[in-house]
């Protein structure tokens, strides 16, 4: 059986407000992500402070608080091979002017602050594990197989 992980991707609040949470969830299911949890929500400042806590220092931080308070996101948990890396790959890079067409970023993002989508860092080891549990309780996490288990993952 393939070795897959959990990863934390969350459509920000302005690709909920321009409407593109299908087509984003579409391109992770096309490329054969698992969806194991997913909710509509809106942030407290508690809880964007706790999921940026690493950026608290920066000069951006209030902003980047504000607007991900601002209104709704789409937070889900994705399964894969690879899936962090993969997620982060789909989405593009961070500022939109920089991220490959293709990517969400690249096809969507407006600028560096409204950039559609957050995905868990691959590079900064246990930021899937802290974020599913920021967001998620265990039992809004479903575990399941694809019909196929064996080359379906
Ligand atoms: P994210 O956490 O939202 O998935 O984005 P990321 O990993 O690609 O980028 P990160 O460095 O973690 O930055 C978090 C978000 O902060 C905003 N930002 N603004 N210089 C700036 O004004 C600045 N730098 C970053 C971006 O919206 C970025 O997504
Ligand atoms: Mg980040």
């Amino acid at each position: 059986m393939t070795e897959t992980e959990r990863t934390f991707v969350m459509v920000k609040p302005d690709g909920v407000q321009r409407g593109l949470v299908s087509d984003i969830l579409d391109r992770f299911e096309n490329r054969g992500l698992k969806i194991v949890g997913a909710k509509f929500m809106r942030l407290d400042r508690e809880l964007a402070e706790a999921h940026y806590a690493e950026h608290e220092d920066k000069e951006f931080f209030e902003g980047l608080v504000d607007f991900i308070t601002s209104g709704p996101v789409f937070a889900m948990v994705l399964d894969g091979q690879d899936a962090t890396r993969q997620v982060r790959r789909m989405m593009g890079a961070t500022d939109p002017a920089e991220a490959e067409p293709g990517t969400i970023r690249g096809d969507f993002g407006l600028d560096l602050g409204r950039n559609v989508i957050h995905g868990s860092d691959h590079e900064d080891e246990g930021a899937n594990a802290r974020e599913i549990e920021l967001f998620f309780d265990d039992d809004e996490l479903v575990d399941w197989d694809k019909i196929d288990g064996s080359w379906l993952y």
